[in-house]
């Protein structure tokens, strides 16, 4: 079993709902347990700015699942939520899942890249999972607070939704 941390993200169809419905979708994940998640955080879009601001959150999840098969599965929930794979780029989504890290291993594939290629620099990814795992080291001994020192907060705000998806408590 490996520790995942997914970045999930929404600025369409009612945001706060998107990440609900996708928490507690990973909460049923098959040989997985939904071990944490952070508050949701308003952001300002990166990219084209000519779109509504995101809602952003970070989960853990203990998973025997492949990084691939967990890659499989988190599309699975973004298609099932309405995603539609042909939206631009750097447009608006309805739902986004990224798998952030996975345990300490750095993966290149065509299709998947592990770390994160973006999630160093982006406040809406660094600071709710500084929430839930302040301690972080990343692959190659970068420590979480390091980066967060970097990161400039850029208007980023915690929300008061409350959650009620149940996390494994351990
Ligand atoms: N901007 C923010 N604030 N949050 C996101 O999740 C996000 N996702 C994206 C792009 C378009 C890069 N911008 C984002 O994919």
């Amino acid at each position: 079993m490996v520790e995942a941390f997914i970045g999930l993200g929404s600025n369409l169809a009612q945001p706060e709902s998107q990440l609900s419905s996708a928490l507690s979708a990973l909460s049923k994940l098959e040989n997985s347990n939904l071990l944490s998640y952070s508050s949701l955080y308003l952001s300002k879009p990166m990219g084209p700015k000519d779109q509504p601001n995101y809602v952003n959150g970070v989960a853990c999840l203990r998973t025997s699942l492949s990084p691939l098969v967990l890659l499989a599965a988190l599309q699975n929930i973004e298609q099932h939520q309405g995603r539609e794979r042909k939206e631009q780029r750097w447009g608006p989504r309805t739902l986004d899942l990224d798998i952030l890290l996975y345990g300490q291993e750095s993966i290149q594939l065509p299709e998947l890249t592990i770390p994160h290629y973006g999630m160093k620099e982006r406040e809406f990814v660094l600071y709710p999972l500084y929430e839930i795992c302040p301690d972080l080291l990343l692959p190659g001994d970068v420590a979480l607070r390091e980066l967060l020192d970097n990161c400039p907060l850029n208007d980023l705000q915690k929300l008061t939704t409350s959650l009620e998806i149940q996390a494994k408590t351990i």
